[in-house]
């Protein structure tokens, strides 16, 4: 499957894509990541991707021309295995459902939002969805865009082993991971559950399930009333 990135900082996803699974899966053409520079439609001396907000305000505007030429250079003729996506702080919450839905897509197209925001004719006219990543505030879409890419690309066909596809289960069963240790059994004094150290395998899988479950009530009982 092929990301497309939409923003004015082209420059921003030098780094993010370089390593691990992502980079991996990219050398492998599992996926490919295409990044496009806004600037490319514009057509006035300027270059200019934003303006003033009608009805007066703060700050400016990504203006929706730009925006609009690029989308429909990049995905002509849209069809629905390919995604237009708006990441907005206003947008629906990304969460790893939408990143399995999203994973079958041929391509998604990220638009990243900077400044003020992004005309509501963006929203209303152009996009299929709008997506936030979570209830807190960043200066731009890139973050965003780049997480998604990440929690997506890993679940695209062929892109984990077996091994860590079982594993990312885990959240879609509901329920947060059980802690985890590696050697030493004594780090500075602090200790490692017996149970992990004998070889009881059914206790062992008792253990996980019951300390999955404390942390889950402790950390995100809002989860529980998922399932
Ligand atoms: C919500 C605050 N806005 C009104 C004062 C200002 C504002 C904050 C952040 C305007 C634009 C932005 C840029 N954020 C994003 O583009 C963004 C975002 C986010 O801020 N939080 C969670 N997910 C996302 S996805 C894109």
């Amino acid at each position: 499957m092929t990301f497309h990135v939409l923003t004015i900082f082209p420059e921003f996803f030098r780094g993010p894509f370089e390593y691990g699974v992502v980079a991996r899966a990219v050398q492998t053409n599992k996926i490919a990541i295409r990044i496009h520079d806004l600037r490319q439609w514009t057509f006035d001396r300027h270059r200019s991707v934003d303006d003033r907000p009608f009805g007066g305000g703060e700050g400016m505007l990504m203006k929706p021309e730009p925006i609009f030429l690029a989308t429909q250079a990049i995905l002509p003729r849209r069809s629905d295995k390919q995604k237009v996506a708006l990441l907005s702080a206003q947008g629906r919450m990304f969460d790893q459902a939408a990143a399995r839905r999203w994973s079958a897509l041929d391509d998604v197209l990220l638009i990243c939002g900077r400044y003020e925001g992004v005309d509501e004719r963006v929203a209303a006219h152009l996009v299929d969805e709008e997506i936030s990543v979570g209830d807190f505030v960043v200066s731009g879409g890139e973050l965003p865009a780049a997480l998604i890419i990440d929690a997506v690309a890993r679940l695209v066909p062929g892109v984990l082993g077996n091994e860590a596809s079982s594993e990312n289960e885990s959240f879609t069963a509901g329920l947060l991971d059980c802690p985890q240790y590696t050697r030493p059994a004594d780090f500075r004094g602090y200790g490692v559950p017996e149970v992990l150290l004998g070889g009881n395998h059914e206790e062992i899988r008792k253990w996980r399930r019951e300390t999955a479950l404390a942390k889950t009530v402790r950390n995100r009982p809002d989860l529980l009333k998922k399932i």
